[in-house]
């Protein structure tokens, strides 16, 4: 609709607390819990909980209607000013529920123009839902990619749900490869700004990232946010079930300073939950429960 884009310029990364480093002591940014379902399979995950590609661990966030999304970025945006930016992170996968997503994504537009529209994704379904994204003037996009050879892959996903059917292995993982990159494609030739998201996973793919960041750099990404893995079983994620542990000291840095890309790479993220509320690193969440702003 046309008051989606009303008044928005390009993509800003100014006030964007996760695209800019310098923004991120500034600004605020809000995340939306609209999107329950997941498509995918990363062997890291429990469903039970927030979305691990985006998501520090064990934390369950309250699942909102775009309805109520709307209502809650109305009483944040009455307690906290540094609010610039709104995110859809959670706690499946965004794009595995697109009709929420976007209902929620229109809404936001209509309501506060000025606010600028984020969503992270596993990339799956990406390719069909750029032209929707770019309609919507949502200004950054974050993909989580793991792998780029789905021999690789198949260790990271166990599987897909693409097209009804359940997909396994190679197969799967290639198939899933191939949409995270046709879409971080298809948003720069869009001047949609991309940030990358990869989980490092020592004993499953942390030297195969080096891949990732040379290919997403020559990709245009503007952001490769290489993560560790924080996973364990009070958290409720699955762990060295294949050979694969948490990073340790210092080897997060060390694979960081290993990457040769073009690509900035991205030193501040907080691995926020899917409802987090205020700067990076603050969890004012608990403040905006929707017992609370009702
Ligand atoms: Fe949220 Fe992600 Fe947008 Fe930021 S978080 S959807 S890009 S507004 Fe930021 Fe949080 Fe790290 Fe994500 S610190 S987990 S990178
Ligand atoms: Fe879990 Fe997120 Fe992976 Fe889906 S994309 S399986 S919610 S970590």
């Amino acid at each position: 609709s046309a008051s989606c884009s009303s008044g928005q310029s390009g993509p800003s990364v100014d006030t964007h607390p996760c695209f800019s480093k310098d923004a991120h002591h500034k600004y605020a940014r809000m995340h939306l819990a609209v999107a329950p379902a997941c498509n995918i399979q990363c062997n890291y995950c429990n469903r039970k909980y927030d979305c691990a590609n985006e998501s520090r661990p064990g934390v369950v966030s309250e699942l909102l209607t775009p309805q109520q999304a709307v209502e809650k970025v109305r009483a944040v945006k009455a307690k906290i000013p540094q609010l610039t930016v709104v995110g859809i992170a959670g706690p499946g996968d965004p794009l595995a529920n697109p009709a929420r997503t976007f209902e929620t994504c229109e809404r936001i537009a209509a309501e506060f123009p000025e606010l600028q529209l984020c969503l992270s994704t596993n990339g799956l379904t990406l390719p069909q839902h750029v032209e929707r994204i770019k309609a919507l003037n949502v200004h950054h996009v974050t993909i989580t990619i793991n792998a780029l050879d789905p021999e690789v892959g198949a260790k990271v996903y166990p599987w897909i749900f693409h097209n009804n059917r359940r997909i396994r292995g190679k197969k799967a993982a290639a198939i899933l490869i191939r949409n995270q990159f046709k879409g971080l494609e298809m948003l720069v030739e869009r001047g949609v700004l991309v940030k990358v998201n990869s989980v490092m996973i020592p004993g499953m793919n942390e030297d195969h990232l080096l891949e990732v960041n040379k290919v997403v750099s020559e990709k245009g990404a503007f952001l490769h946010n290489i993560m560790p893995l924080i996973s364990a079983p009070e958290h409720g994620t699955y762990f060295g079930l294949m050979g694969q542990r948490n990073p340790e000291d210092g080897e997060l840095e060390a694979l960081r300073a290993r990457c040769a890309g073009d690509v900035e790479l991205m030193t501040h993220c907080r691995q926020c939950r899917a409802d987090a509320v205020g700067m990076l690193g603050e969890d004012r969440n608990a403040e905006f429960t929707m017992d609370k702003i009702a």
